[in-house]
């Protein structure tokens, strides 16, 4: 039997108490979980089409709260988080957004091909991003900087491309407004990634902040863009789906 010392019960608890990073993945964990729960319960009370729309958004949460359920134990047991679970993490949930975005403008003549166009574009900033993060400080920025052409050509799509041209054709104010609080998510949400990923030893923003952790800039980035993403759609679907009920009623 492994009887813990008192020496090592005393350390885990001021990490509990003291660390703001021990504190955000437990944060990270009830809100995901909970919001995922949110979105499968309210998934009733919305039209058909938008059903699938709130499962994605359980999906992600549901994806994320299981990871930051072992990150936050990881994190207490050894004071760090692996960088493999954070990308495991983001590359099933970037892409599931991605989906989001083709599932918003469906409706309005979304193809299977710019769908196809955003994945792939996640995928590559998101791997370039891992290789960044552990091929050592040589080489950072680099892979930094061509992650960052992959999340361009994301914010390029929604504020010029596909998905722009869908939503403007799409005359659904629902729709507009919802896509003007998803611009401002993956234009001010997202840049925490690139700019905590900056913060790491040799690159541009090293020791610009007195942060130890760079979880502690991914941990409120998560919370932001994955709850508040999902509730930008819940928001659009519940409009939507009440404006079906008033014509049916009318
Ligand atoms: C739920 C998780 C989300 C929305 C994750 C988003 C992640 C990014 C936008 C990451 C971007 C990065 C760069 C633009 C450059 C440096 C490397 C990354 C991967 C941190």
């Amino acid at each position: 039997m492994n009887i813990p010392l008192v020496a090592e019960i005393v350390g885990l608890e001021k990490i509990i108490n003291t660390d703001p990073v021990a504190i955000t993945f437990f944060i990270g964990y009830m809100a995901m979980f909970a919001s995922a729960v949110f979105f499968l319960v309210e998934r009733s009370t919305v039209d058909g089409k938008w059903k699938l729309s709130l499962l994605v958004s359980a999906l992600i949460t549901g994806i994320a709260a299981i990871h930051y359920y072992y990150m936050r134990d990881f994190y207490l047991q050894t004071g760090q988080s692996p960088t493999a679970f954070r990308y495991v993490d983001w590359t099933l949930t970037v892409p599931l957004m991605c989906v989001e975005f083709y599932l918003l403008t469906k409706p309005f003549g979304a193809k299977g091909g710019t769908l196809f166009k955003l994945i792939l574009a996640s995928l590559v900033m998101l791997v370039t991003g891992y290789i960044g993060e552990t091929s050592g400080i040589s080489n950072n920025i680099l892979w930094g900087i061509i992650s960052t052409l992959g999340y361009l050509y994301i914010v390029y799509e929604v504020f010029a491309g596909d998905i722009a041209r869908l939503t403007k054709t799409s005359d659904s104010p629902a729709l507009g407004r919802a896509m003007f609080l998803l611009k401002i998510f993956i234009t001010l949400g997202w840049s925490i990634y690139p700019i905590g990923y900056m913060v790491l030893p040799g690159n541009l923003l090293s020791g610009a902040f007195a942060v130890s952790s760079i979880d502690l800039f991914y941990n409120l980035a998560d919370a932001i863009n994955k709850i508040g993403f999902g509730l930008v759609i819940y928001y659009v679907a519940v409009s939507e789906s009440s404006k079906t009920v008033a014509v049916a009623t009318s």
